[in-house]
């Protein structure tokens, strides 16, 4: 039997606790976790969409989940096995407690650092350019490698969620995985916490909740996936410019696949494809 496979049928999973603390915090780490079948699956994924990519930096391997990707355009040929992770039971069970019944997976990323040169993601809130309106978004972040402070885990300010967007800046530094941050007067990087995961294990985290990660400078690779939730009680707004990155790349939302992954859509939200 395989030990760490959890049980998604019948009671809720996420406690009471588990979800004040999202709401207090911005983020939760469920006790629920990735099989250890999932994870195989996972790290053999990350493998071929890196040979298949190799013009890409593997912390910018958007959408894996749609066949050509997103931004810069790649190779994903198991693009459904990613979304098969993404539509997970024990997932769908957390993110209707968090977001409520009617749920749609419209991002995804790699987030894959390697040994020694991995980029450091500087201090952000996800969403200022998001399409999504109101504002409402679950991100799911899964450890595919054991991560830790010295191989660059993933930080968060626990509580910044709760006071909304604030201005961020362009940040000018070389080897960045992103070239905006939140400006310094508005963050207080004492009060940080490191997410340490093993694999399989996931953090879900609000739209608003500051985040970043250091440079992998450590000897261990570390690959984290994350998955795009919103309520379909939001608009995904397809009339939002599109815009060239700063590596020259087509920022469009016009055409993305939207995918149900929990109750219906109201119908403002167009082109929702069926994962099954
Ligand atoms: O993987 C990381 O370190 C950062 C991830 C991130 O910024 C995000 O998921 O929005």
């Amino acid at each position: 039997m395989d030990t760490t496979e959890t049980t998604t049928s019948g009671a809720p999973i996420l406690t009471e606790e588990e979800i004040q603390h999202y709401e207090q915090q911005g983020y939760v780490v469920p006790k629920w976790k990735y099989s250890t079948k999932s994870i195989e699956t996972m790290i053999q994924l990350v493998k071929e969409l890196i040979e298949a990519n190799p013009d890409h930096y593997q912390e910018q391997l958007v959408c894996p989940h749609l066949p050509k990707g997103a931004t810069k355009p790649m190779v994903s040929e198991r693009h459904l096995d990613f979304l098969n992770l993404a539509m997970e039971e024990g997932v769908k069970k957390i993110l209707g407690q968090i977001l409520g019944p009617n749920v749609l997976l419209w991002g995804s990323q790699l987030f894959c650092k390697p040994p020694a040169v991995g980029m450091e993601i500087p201090w952000h809130q996800d969403g200022a350019y998001w399409p999504i309106r109101p504002l409402a978004n679950v991100s799911a972040w899964i450890a595919i490698d054991r991560v830790r402070r010295e191989n660059a885990c993933l930080k968060v300010i626990p509580g910044s969620h709760l006071s909304g967007l604030k201005p961020h800046q362009v940040d000018s530094r070389k080897n960045l995985a992103l070239d905006r941050t939140v400006k310094l007067d508005y963050l207080n990087k004492e009060e940080a916490v490191d997410i340490e995961l093993e694999p399989g294990e996931l953090v879900f985290f609000d739209v608003h909740l500051m985040h970043g990660s250091n440079a992998n400078t450590s000897g261990e690779r570390r690959a984290g996936l994350v998955f795009r939730y919103m309520p379909s009680t939001s608009l995904f707004d397809r009339s939002v410019q599109d815009k060239v990155n700063k590596s020259g790349h087509l920022v469009s939302y016009k055409d993305r696949p939207l995918f149900q992954v929990l109750g219906e859509s109201p119908g403002e939200n167009t082109k929702i494809e069926r994962s099954s």
